[in-house]
C-alpha cells in the first residue's frame, strides 16, 4: 500500500463526484471544479511529463504554490513519477527558500506567475544547477514540449514501497535554519487511516478547508483524508470570515478544519450578528496546531450549538492525539492517542511519569518520521531508546495526563518556540537576522500573549545607534516571512543575563 493506491480507493468509489471546488477569495484565479477522475488523468499527463523532463525516483519535486486545484494536480503528479514532495510555505522570502531548495535540491521546482517577483530575486546558486522551474500557469506550453512524440511507456514508475519517501516538509528549527521531516508513504498513511476512523470521515463529507496546503493540518489532515474517502474538499486561497459563515450556514460543508486564530475571529463575527447562523449540517469543527483557548471553545459552542473537536499534531508525527469525536471533548485537552499512536510523558532524566506529573512528551508509532533530511546528528538528538529497544521522538512539548480522564493537556515547550495563528516562529532565527541590521548589536525574542494571534513576536534590541524603526521594518520584511516578523520593538540599555551570560528571557516575558 501507497498513498496513490489509497487515494485510488477513494476515487474508484465515485470518479465522476467532485474531488476539488476552487475559488481564489482574492478573485485572481478562475473558479474551478475538478472530478476525481479528471485529477487523475491531468496528475499521470503531469507525471509523464515530469519523467521525461528527468525526475527520476526519489527526486525532490517542490511546490511554491498557493492553494489552487494545481496544487493537488503536481503534488500526484510528482507521487505518480515516484518523485518526494516538498512544500514550501508560501510566505517565504529569498533567504529562506534559498536555504531550502540548498537542502533539498529538488529536480523541480513548480510554481505560478504571482510568485515571479519573489523567485527572481534567486540567484543561481540559491536554486541550484540541477533546478528546472516550472510555472503551473503555463501548462500548456511545458506539457506538450516533454511530451510531443514520445512513447507513454518510457513514463512507466515502478510503484513506490511503503517505507518509502513520500513527503520532505520543512519545519521551523530551534538552532534558526529550518529541517526536513523526511516522512514515508507509511508515516503518512498511519495519520490517515487513523483519523478516518477517529472522525468516522464518509464518502458524502464535504471539507471547507482554508489552510494552506504546504502544511500538515491543510495537506495531510484535510487533503490526504479527502482523497482517501473520495470525499470533496472546497478548497480555498485563504480564510474569509463571511464567506466561511455563508458556506457552513448554507449547508455548503460537513466538515470544517482550522486553527484557533480562525475561531477566534469567527467568534467575534458571530457574536456581532443579530441572528445567529445555523451550522447544524456541519458535523464537524477541529482545530488544532496551536492550543485553543478555553474561552473561544466555549464561546463557539454559545454562539453556535457546536462544540469544537481539538487535537494535537506536528510535522514530524501527523497526527497524534485527539478529543473523541463520539464523547465528552474537553476544552483545553488534545484528548488521548489516535490508533497506533503510543505516548510517554518523562521528567528530565527520562523516566517515565505517572499520570498527574508533568514532563516532555515522547512518542512512537507508524506516524512518527525516521530522519531529518540529511541531518544525522539532529535525527540522533532527536530520538532516544526505552529498554525494550523502541525508538521514542523527543517531541520538546510539555505535557500532562489527567489521572481520572486520561485526557492530556499540552502546557508549552522545552524549547523555545512562538506560535502565531498557527506558524512557527523560532527565536533565534529572527535574533540572527535582526543582528545582521546596522546599530543592532544584540537581540531577544519573545512572545508575547495576543488576542488574535495567540502569540506575537516582540523584540527587545541593544542598538549602538539610534535606529530606523521603518526601515527596520522594510529590512525584516525583505529577510523574513512576514508573519516572522517583530510586533514591536522594544529598545533597551542592555538584555538581563544570568551569573553564567546567559539571557534571562522570562524576565523580558514579564515586562522587564
Ligand atoms: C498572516 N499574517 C500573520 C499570520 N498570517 N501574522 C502572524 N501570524 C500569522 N499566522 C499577517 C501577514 O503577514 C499580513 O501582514 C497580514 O497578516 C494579512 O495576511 P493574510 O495572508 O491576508 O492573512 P490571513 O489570510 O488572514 O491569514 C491568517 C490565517 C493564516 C490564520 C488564515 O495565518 C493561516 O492559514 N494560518 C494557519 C497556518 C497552518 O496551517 N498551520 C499549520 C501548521 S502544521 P502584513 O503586515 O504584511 O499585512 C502544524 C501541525 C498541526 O502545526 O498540529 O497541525
Ligand atoms: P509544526 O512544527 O508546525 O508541525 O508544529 C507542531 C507544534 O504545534 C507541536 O509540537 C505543538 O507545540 C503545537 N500544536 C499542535 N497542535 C496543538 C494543540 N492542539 N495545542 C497546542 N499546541 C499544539
Amino acid at each position: 500500500m501507497n498513498l496513490l493506491t489509497l487515494f485510488a480507493i477513494g476515487r474508484e468509489r465515485q470518479p465522476d463526484k467532485t474531488a476539488i471546488e476552487f475559488s481564489d477569495m482574492h478573485g485572481a484565479l478562475a473558479p474551478q471544479q475538478l472530478t476525481f477522475a479528471s485529477l487523475h488523468e491531468q496528475a499521470q499527463r503531469w507525471a509523464a511529463a515530469f519523467v521525461r523532463m528527468g525526475v527520476r525516483k526519489g527526486d525532490r519535486v517542490a511546490l511554491y504554490l498557493c492553494n489552487r486545484p494545481e496544487f493537488v494536480i503536481a503534488y500526484l503528479a510528482a507521487l505518480e513519477a515516484g518523485a518526494v514532495m516538498v512544500p514550501i510555505n508560501l510566505r517565504y522570502r529569498r533567504r529562506e527558500l534559498s536555504h531550502i531548495l540548498g537542502d533539498a535540491e529538488p529536480a523541480l521546482l513548480v510554481t505560478e506567475e504571482a510568485q515571479v517577483p519573489v523567485l527572481d530575486e534567486l540567484s543561481v546558486t540559491d536554486l541550484g544547477p540541477g533546478t528546472r522551474v516550472l510555472s503551473v500557469d503555463r501548462v500548456d506550453a511545458w506539457l506538450e514540449g516533454a511530451n510531443a512524440g514520445k512513447p507513454a511507456e518510457s513514463t512507466q514508475v515502478l510503484p513506490a514501497r511503503a517505507e518509502e519517501t513520500a513527503l520532505l516538509m520543512y519545519t521551523s528549527g530551534t538552532t534558526g535554519a529550518s529541517k526536513g521531516a523526511v516522512l514515508s508513504h507509511n508515516n503518512v498513511l498511519a495519520t490517515v487511516t487513523g483519523l478516518l476512523s477517529a472522525w468516522a470521515w464518509e464518502h458524502n463529507d464535504v471539507l471547507l478547508l482554508p489552510l494552506p496546503l504546504f502544511h500538515t493540518h491543510g495537506l495531510v489532515v484535510g487533503l490526504h483524508c479527502a482523497l482517501a474517502m473520495g470525499a470533496t474538499v472546497r478548497l480555498r486561497t485563504g480564510f474569509d470570515e463571511t464567506e466561511t459563515v455563508n458556506i457552513l450556514s448554507g449547508g455548503g460543508a460537513t466538515l470544517f478544519f482550522a486553527v484557533p486564530t480562525i475561531y477566534t475571529r469567527l467568534v467575534e463575527l458571530l457574536a456581532g450578528l443579530e441572528t445567529a447562523p445555523d451550522f447544524s449540517t456541519v458535523r464537524l469543527f477541529c482545530s488544532g496546531s496551536a492550543p485553543l483557548p478555553a474561552e473561544v471553545h466555549n464561546e463557539f459552542e454559545r454562539l453556535t450549538g457546536k462544540r469544537i473537536l481539538e487535537r494535537y499534531g506536528m510535522t514530524e508525527t501527523g497526527m497524534n492525539f485527539s478529543n473523541p469525536y463520539a464523547g465528552s471533548r474537553i476544552a483545553g485537552t488534545v484528548g488521548t492517542p489516535l490508533p497506533g499512536v503510543f505516548g510517554r510523558v518523562v521528567d528530565a532524566e527520562g523516566r517515565e511519569l505517572p499520570a498527574g506529573e508533568e514532563g516532555e512528551l515522547l512518542l512512537r508509532g507508524s506516524n512518527v518520521f525516521d530522519q531529518y533530511w540529511r541531518a544525522p546528528e539532529k535525527t540522533a538528538e532527536s530520538f532516544v531508546q526505552d529498554e525494550l529497544g523502541n525508538r521514542w521522538f523527543l517531541t520538546g512539548d510539555l505535557a500532562r495526563v489527567d489521572p481520572d480522564t486520561g485526557y492530556m493537556t499540552l502546557l508549552g515547550r522545552r524549547h523555545e518556540l512562538i506560535i502565531s495563528g498557527g506558524l512557527n516562529i523560532y527565536p533565534r532565527e529572527v535574533e540572527e537576522m535582526l543582528t545582521t541590521f546596522p546599530g543592532i548589536e544584540e537581540a531577544a525574542v519573545v512572545g508575547e500573549p495576543d488576542d488574535v494571534w495567540g502569540e506575537a513576536p516582540v523584540a527587545y534590541l541593544v542598538c549602538s545607534c539610534a535606529v530606523d524603526e521603518a526601515a527596520l521594518e522594510r529590512y525584516c520584511r525583505s529577510q523574513l516571512a512576514s508573519f516572522k516578523r517583530p510586533r514591536r520593538l522594544r529598545f533597551v540599555e542592555a538584555l538581563p543575563r544570568n551569573a553564567m551570560g546567559k539571557i534571562q528571557k522570562h524576565l523580558l516575558e514579564s515586562g522587564g
